[in-house]
C-alpha cells in the first residue's frame, strides 16, 4: 500500500470500486443488526476491535430500549476485545450470550448476576464449534481491516482472531476500515485456509515458528458486505504496569529452570524452544528478563505479543514471534508504528485456530507459561473461578498451550488479596488444568518441578517451594493429617475440610 500510518487517505485504503460505492456511516451500518441477532466481531485483546460500529450499536440498542423494546445480541469475538466495546454493550444490557472470552468488570458483572449467559471455551475450539453450528446461526460479522485491495481481498489489521471464520460463515458483513493501522503492515499476516472438519482435515505444515502456509490477505464474497465504515482510530492501548518485586522473582525462578533443563539436555542451550507467554505483568516480567539472559535467536509461539517482545526482537534476542495479535501499551505501539519495516520481518500474526493449534503447539515444543488463580496441594490448576462460582475472565488460551506444550508452567504470586488468599489451596473448587496437565509451578518463594512425582511428593514439593510462609504450617497440616488416615489412597484429602481456606475466606475474610 501506498499510504502510511497517519494518513487518511481512504481511496489508496479501499482499492475496489465495489466496495467504495457501499461505504456509509457506522450508524447507518449497525440498522442491519437487529434484535437476536448473532453477531461476531473482529478483536482480540484490545487489537482490532471496530472502532465506530460498537458505539454506534450500542447507541441502537439503547434508542430501542427506550422506545419499549427488547435488544439484545449474542456476542462472539476472538478473544477479549476493548474493554469500551464489552462495556458499552453490557452497560445497555445488549448482550444476552458472550462466547469465548471477556476481561471487563461491567460484563463480568452481568455474567456473575446470572444476567447474561457466557460460554468460556478453548480459543483454539471456536472455530470448529462454530462451523459445527453449536452457536447457530452468524447473520452479522464487523471486521475491522487496514484496507481493500483492487482483487477485492482484505489486508487485516493488529490481530486477526477468528476473522477468517466471521467472514466465512456470516450473512451480513460490515467492514471498518481503519486508515490509522500502518499501511506497511500489509505482510504480516498469515492466514492460513487449509483448515476442514474431519474427515477432511489435513496436517497443518508449519514445522517452524516463522514458516508462512497461508496468504496475507482475507477472502470475502463481496455481495455479503452490506456497508463500508471509514475510520481512523487507534487501537486502545493494554496497560502493564512496571515489574514489581513478586514478578521480578517469578521471572527470575523461571529463567533459572530454563537455564536448569538447558543443563538436563531438555531444551538447545542457544535458542531453547518457542516460548509461549499469557498476558499480563508476571509473564511480561519474564520475557523482559530474557534480555539479560544468554539466549539468542530465541522465538515466541503465542496468542498476543506484548510490549517486552518488541525489545527482545529488537536487541536480537527473540529471532521471530508468531501470535493472533499484538497487545502492547500506548509505548509499544508507538515502537510498532515507527518501525513496522523491521517488525514485519520478524513478527506473524495468525488466525487464532492456528496460533493455539494443539498439534502445531505439540509439534513445535512450546515452553508454555500461564498465570492461575490458584492450584492445589496436587497441581490441580484453577484459572477462571474465583472461590469456584465467580468468573474472573476465562480459559482463553490457557488450555492449548498447557495441555500440549513441552513443559506447561503455571505462574502467580503466592497470596492474592494483600495475602488475605493463598494461591496454593488443598483443593481447588473448580479445575481448568489437570494435574495430569501442569508439570511446573512457581511463584516469587521458588519453583516446584512437578514432572515424575506421584500425588504426595508434589503435594510436599509444592507446599515447601511455592506457598507462602504463612501458609505454610496449615498446609503442611492439612496434608500432614491427610495422609496420616488409614485408607489415605493414591491422592490424600481430608473430604469434610478440603475447602477449608475457602470457607475461613468467605467467612472471615482471609483464609489464614
Ligand atoms: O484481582 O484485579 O481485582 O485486583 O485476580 O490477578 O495476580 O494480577 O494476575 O493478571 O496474571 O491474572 C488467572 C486471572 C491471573 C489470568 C488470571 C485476583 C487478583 C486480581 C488478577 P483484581 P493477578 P493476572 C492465554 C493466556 C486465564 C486465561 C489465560 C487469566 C486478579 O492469568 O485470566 O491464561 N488466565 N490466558 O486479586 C481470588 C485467587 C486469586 C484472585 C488472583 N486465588 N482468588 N482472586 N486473584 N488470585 C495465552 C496467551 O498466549 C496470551
Amino acid at each position: 500500500m501506498s499510504t502510511s500510518s497517519g494518513d487518511t487517505g481512504i481511496a489508496d485504503r479501499i482499492r475496489n470500486a465495489a466496495f467504495s460505492g457501499r461505504i456509509t456511516s457506522a450508524a447507518d451500518a449497525v440498522r442491519h443488526i437487529h434484535p437476536g441477532d448473532t453477531v461476531a466481531i473482529s478483536g482480540f485483546a484490545s487489537a482490532g476491535t471496530p472502532k465506530d460500529s460498537i458505539p454506534a450499536l450500542a447507541e441502537r440498542i439503547r434508542e430501542a430500549r427506550a422506545g419499549g423494546s427488547d435488544f439484545t445480541i449474542n456476542l462472539l469475538t476472538g478473544a477479549s476485545v476493548s474493554t469500551d466495546t464489552e462495556r458499552l454493550l453490557s452497560e445497555v444490557e445488549g448482550i444476552a450470550l458472550r462466547m469465548p472470552y471477556q476481561s471487563e468488570p461491567t460484563a463480568r458483572g452481568r455474567i456473575n448476576r446470572g444476567q447474561m449467559d457466557y460460554v468460556d471455551i478453548h480459543l483454539s475450539h471456536v472455530a470448529q464449534q462454530v462451523w459445527q453450528g453449536y452457536y447457530g446461526h452468524i447473520d452479522v460479522a464487523i471486521v475491522e481491516v487496514a484496507g481493500i485491495t483492487e482483487s477485492g481481498e482484505l489486508i487485516p489489521s493488529a490481530s486477526i482472531g477468528n476473522n477468517k471464520t466471521w467472514l466465512d460463515v456470516a450473512d451480513k458483513i460490515i467492514l471498518e476500515v481503519n486508515s490509522w493501522v500502518p499501511a506497511e503492515m500489509e505482510g504480516i499476516h498469515d492466514v492460513y485456509y487449509g483448515t476442514a472438519l474431519p474427515p477432511d482435515r489435513r496436517p497443518i505444515q508449519l514445522t517452524r515458528v516463522d514458516d508462512r502456509i497461508g496468504q496475507t490477505t482475507y477472502k470475502v464474497d463481496p455481495s455479503k458486505v452490506v456497508a463500508v465504515v471509514e475510520t481512523h482510530a487507534r487501537d486502545a492501548a493494554s496497560p502493564l504496569t512496571a515489574p514489581d518485586a513478586v514478578s521480578e522473582a517469578i521471572a527470575g525462578h523461571v529463567l533459572d529452570f530454563f537455564e536448569y533443563e538447558v543443563r538436563a539436555g531438555r531444551l538447545p542451550a542457544d535458542s531453547l524452544l518457542p516460548l509461549q507467554a499469557g498476558i499480563g505483568n508476571v509473564a511480561n516480567a519474564v520475557l523482559g528478563g530474557l534480555d539479560r539472559g544468554p539466549h539468542k535467536n530465541l522465538t515466541c509461539y503465542s496468542e498476543v505479543i506484548q510490549d517486552s517482545m518488541l525489545s527482545l526482537i529488537k536487541d536480537g534476542t527473540v529471532a521471530h514471534a508468531s501470535a493472533t495479535a499484538l497487545a502492547l501499551t500506548e509505548e509499544g505501539i508507538e515502537e510498532l508504528v515507527a518501525n513496522i519495516d523491521f517488525y514485519r520481518n520478524h513478527i506473524t500474526l495468525r488466525p487464532q485456530e492456528i496460533s493455539n493449534h494443539p498439534e502445531v503447539v505439540r509439534r513445535l515444543g512450546v515452553i508454555a507459561m500461564n498465570g492461575m488463580l490458584e492450584t492445589d496441594i496436587y497441581g490441580n490448576v484453577n484459572s477462571t473461578h474465583v472461590m469456584g462460582t465467580k468468573i474472573m475472565n476465562g480459559i482463553g488460551g490457557s488450555g492449548d498451550f498447557t495441555r500440549n506444550g513441552y513443559v506447561s508452567m503455571f505462574l502467580s504470586p503466592s497470596t492474592a488479596r494483600g495475602g488475605a488468599i493463598s494461591a496454593i489451596v488443598p483443593m481447588t473448587p473448580h479445575v481448568d488444568h489437570t494435574e495430569h496437565d501442569t508439570q511446573v509451578i512457581v511463584t516469587e518463594h521458588g519453583l516446584a518441578d512437578l514432572r515424575g512425582l506421584s500425588p504426595r511428593r508434589r503435594a510436599r514439593l509444592i507446599i515447601d517451594k511455592c506457598a507462602h510462609p504463612d501458609y505454610r504450617p496449615l498446609l503442611d497440616d492439612y496434608l500432614a493429617r491427610a495422609e496420616a488416615q488409614p485408607d489415605a489412597g493414591q491422592t490424600p484429602h481430608l473430604l469434610g475440610e478440603a475447602f477449608g481456606f475457602h470457607q475461613r475466606y468467605q467467612e472471615t475474610g482471609s483464609m489464614r
